[in-house]
């Protein structure tokens, strides 16, 4: 009988969504099952929002206390989907308690964070993720095949994007990600580990890195409600303004300790880009290219093919690829953010079932918070900065 095990997710917010639906999706997907999620109890910042994530989430109670939740006995697994201002204070409680834990990304505020709960989770010998899910499409899973097959040979460079523009609209509000305090950092922490935590998927470790950063939008006005919708949020040049302190944009050139080179720029403030996370990597033998925005798709091209059909092919991901099997019967039919996240549960409670620690884990985590750290120092002295 495949085992249940019961979830407490802290956080009924814009990701406490996704997880709620791979918890409720992923043994539909993936069966048999490693083991069945049960949605246990959701906790939110007060009794009201906690119930209300409860009916709309299918989770059995609710509580505002995450820390006579992450206590019970009941309680098998710890799902961090609060802003980082509390992952790592959730995660060392959930860790001494000896529950398994995923935690979403950024891994935490600062490196001295990251690595607190590394200790912690190691110490306790739990299992332990940090929820980067691009990794988990399809496509950007055959392209680690492939380079691990050898198909386009030793990897000499990694050009990666992620591009957003919910936050160019400077009266957009004041949310929690533009504050250091709750954030850490700006784009670099929300959206460039993302991009971080591909090129060690894909590459391997980054050594070195120079970087600007810039704040473009200095001042916001105050966030009306605690709700933070990113670019739908309600806008008003009216309201009372306060200053931004963390980054809008960072470009920045890589060194990777296998001696590739590479690229990665983030920003939230380029007009008419959504989701537009984009990899191109080159190796002696051939390319791929990828772009979430037609995340169904991989771009390859194979040096080795005869000379009259040289270019790049498109291979639409299904049965024949990475969690082929458990997702749909034919490719094209469609890989959305939900699916990325149904795998991640998937790989998660296979880790669990096993005892094996999955990837991303809190090590990945907070070897993606030390480049994070590298790229904001760089982008202050202008200097390349070791990767320490
Ligand atoms: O992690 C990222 C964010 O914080 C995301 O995947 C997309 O951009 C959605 O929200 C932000």
């Amino acid at each position: 009988m495949t085992k249940v095990m019961n979830v407490a997710m802290i956080g009924g917010g814009f990701m406490g969504k996704a997880h709620a639906m791979a918890y409720a999706s992923m043994p539909m997907f993936f069966w048999p099952a490693p083991a069945i999620p049960h949605r246990k109890v959701v906790v939110d910042v007060t009794d009201g929002a906690a119930e209300e994530a409860r009916r709309r989430f299918g989770f059995d109670e609710a509580s505002s206390d995450w820390r006579s939740v992450v206590a019970r006995p009941d309680i098998d697994v710890v799902d961090i989907c609060t802003p980082n201002n509390v992952h790592a204070e959730i995660a060392i409680a959930a860790a001494k308690a000896g529950k398994h834990i995923i935690c979403e990304k950024p891994l935490a505020r600062t490196v001295e964070e990251a690595r607190a709960m590394t200790e912690a989770a190691k110490a306790a010998g739990i299992i332990h993720m940090v929820a980067f899910n691009y990794r988990r499409t399809p496509a950007v899973a055959l392209a680690k095949k492939y380079i691990e097959e050898g198909r386009i040979g030793r990897i000499l460079n990694f050009r990666g994007t992620y591009l957003q523009d919910w936050s160019a609209d400077e009266n957009g509000p004041l949310s929690w990600r533009f504050q250091k305090k709750i954030a850490g950092s700006g784009t670099v922490g929300d959206i460039g580990t993302h991009v971080v935590d591909l090129a060690h998927y894909l590459v391997g470790p980054i050594a070195e890195v120079i970087a600007m950063t810039k704040t473009y939008v200095t001042t916001r006005p105050i966030q009306q409600g605690g709700v933070d919708k990113l670019g739908a949020s309600e806008k008003s040049a009216d309201a009372e303004r306060a200053p931004v302190d963390v980054d809008d944009e960072v470009v920045s050139m890589l060194r990777f300790g296998n001696g590739a080179i590479g690229s990665l720029e983030a920003t939230r403030n380029a007009w008419g880009r959504n989701n537009f996370i984009t990899l191109e990597i080159h190796g002696t033998k051939g390319s791929i290219h990828f772009n979430y925005e037609r995340r169904d798709e991989l771009q390859v091209m194979f040096a080795d093919d005869p000379a009259d059909a040289r270019g790049f092919r498109t291979v639409y991901t299904g049965p024949a690829h990475p969690y082929g099997g458990g997702l749909w019967p034919i490719p094209g039919l469609g890989i959305g953010y939900s699916e990325t996240k149904i795998v991640e549960c998937f790989d998660l409670f296979t880790a669990i079932a096993s005892g094996k620690q999955p990837s991303p884990n809190f090590e990945d985590g907070l070897l993606t918070e030390l480049v994070a750290d590298a790229l904001l120092r760089s982008g202050e002295t202008g200097k390349w900065e070791r990767v320490e």
